[in-house]
């Protein structure tokens, strides 16, 4: 079936035909798409499922609401790395294949967390709809959904990578990000614990371990470093490389704190939870640096509430604390670091993969 796939004339002839990278990056996106398709009916394929229709109708419809609706930059960032580490280079049908199916295993590592992270953070909306749990027969099955989204992906591997000189690494890199985000979802949820609110414990420093964990490995360093084992690099030798996208990832954690509280829920297809939540967020950070003993104690008093007149008195003590300013200022602060960092970098085709990564994000509304 998936040799089929892949003899589609897209497939054959995207890359020699295509010259404009508009259409290139939207003949990808389809051609992504397209993979989707084909990886989840390898997986309803798995005696599993079949046994019982409902079980099997259960996990299409679960995979279909998860894994396929978000902005798919993870993945679509695992094909366009792997065509800019090969130089401009023709990719083979295989290849493309490889990249995509890599670029899928990066979307439901991200479907599981979010399924997870939604009911952890007691979320309403995602991609513009009810969170999964929130699905009418869903609720806490979603826990149980989130683990079958997460061992999925080991399948997806030993089907298609097994052969692979890069396999164990490639199973130890999706091993060790996952680590890294459940420790840093650990230390995002321990800091709010009830009882201890506290807010003298919000620091940049804590802040900054948080997302850095939380986020930054699997988004910006797990879709790079699987084009770099497929091109046959040992990741070892791009410690520097990881470096940059570690910070990249911290800067896209904090426009996704900013956005939590001053983004259009219709534009990011979420309604924000950070201030009721407790959240050690980037905005809360700024906003104790900034404040006067009154407003610390205004925080304090209303941060943490589910109550609608607490969080207006937040948000309204972030404007007047001008945080939007300090954001722009933070956010072409880093675009300028991050710049000169890449362009230290001594290969030109990271350079590339690197700033396109910080091209897609720069200024982002979602
Ligand atoms: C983003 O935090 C972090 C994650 C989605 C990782 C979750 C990790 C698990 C091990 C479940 P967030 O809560 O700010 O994201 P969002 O704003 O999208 O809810
Ligand atoms: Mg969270
Ligand atoms: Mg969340
Ligand atoms: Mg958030």
């Amino acid at each position: 079936r998936f040799c089929e796939q892949t003899q589609t004339v897209k497939l054959k002839t995207h890359f020699s035909l295509s010259d404009s990278l508009m259409a290139a990056s939207n003949d990808m996106k389809t051609t992504f798409l397209e993979m989707y398709s084909a990886l989840k009916s390898e997986i309803l394929e798995d005696p599993a499922f079949l046994s019982t229709t409902d079980s099997h109708q259960w996990v299409h419809r679960m995979l279909d609401y998860n894994v396929p609706g978000g902005k798919l930059n993870r993945g679509l960032s695992v094909v366009d790395s792997y065509k800019l580490l090969k130089e401009g280079k023709d990719l083979s049908k295989d290849e493309i294949f490889l990249a995509c199916a890599l670029g899928w295993c990066i979307e439901w590592l991200q479907a599981y967390f979010l399924v997870l992270d939604d009911i952890m953070d007691n979320a309403h909306t995602r991609r513009g709809r009810p969170c999964w749990f929130r699905m009418e027969k869903v609720g806490m099955i979603a826990v149980n959904d989130g683990l079958l989204l997460r061992n999925h992906i080991p399948r997806i591997l030993k089907k298609h990578f097994r052969e692979k000189p890069y396999y164990v690494d490639l199973l130890d890199l999706f091993n060790e990000v996952e680590f890294q985000t459940a420790s840093g979802q650990m230390i995002d949820l321990i800091t709010t614990l009830e009882g201890e609110k506290d807010l003298s414990k919000y620091t940049l420093q804590v802040h900054r371990q948080i997302v850095q964990y939380k986020t930054a490995y699997y988004s910006f360093y797990l879709p790079v470093a699987c084009a770099l084992l497929m091109a046959g690099e040992k990741l070892d030798n791009h410690l520097v490389v990881k470096n940059v996208l570690v910070e990249m990832g911290t800067y896209f954690q904090v426009q996704d704190d900013y956005l939590d509280c001053f983004g259009d829920p219709k534009v990011i297809g979420k309604i924000g939870t950070d201030i009721e939540d407790f959240k050690c967020s980037w905005l809360v950070v700024q906003a104790l640096e900034r404040a006067n003993d009154d407003q610390k104690n205004l925080l304090s008093d209303n941060y943490g509430k589910e109550d609608k007149g607490c969080v207006e008195k937040v948000k309204k003590l972030y404007h007047d604390l001008d945080l939007e300013g300090v954001f722009a200022e933070y956010e072409s602060k880093s675009y300028e670091k991050l710049i000169s960092s890449i362009e230290g970098h001594p290969s030109e085709a990271v350079q590339a993969v690197l700033k396109s990564f910080l091209g897609k994000i720069y200024k982002r509304q979602k």
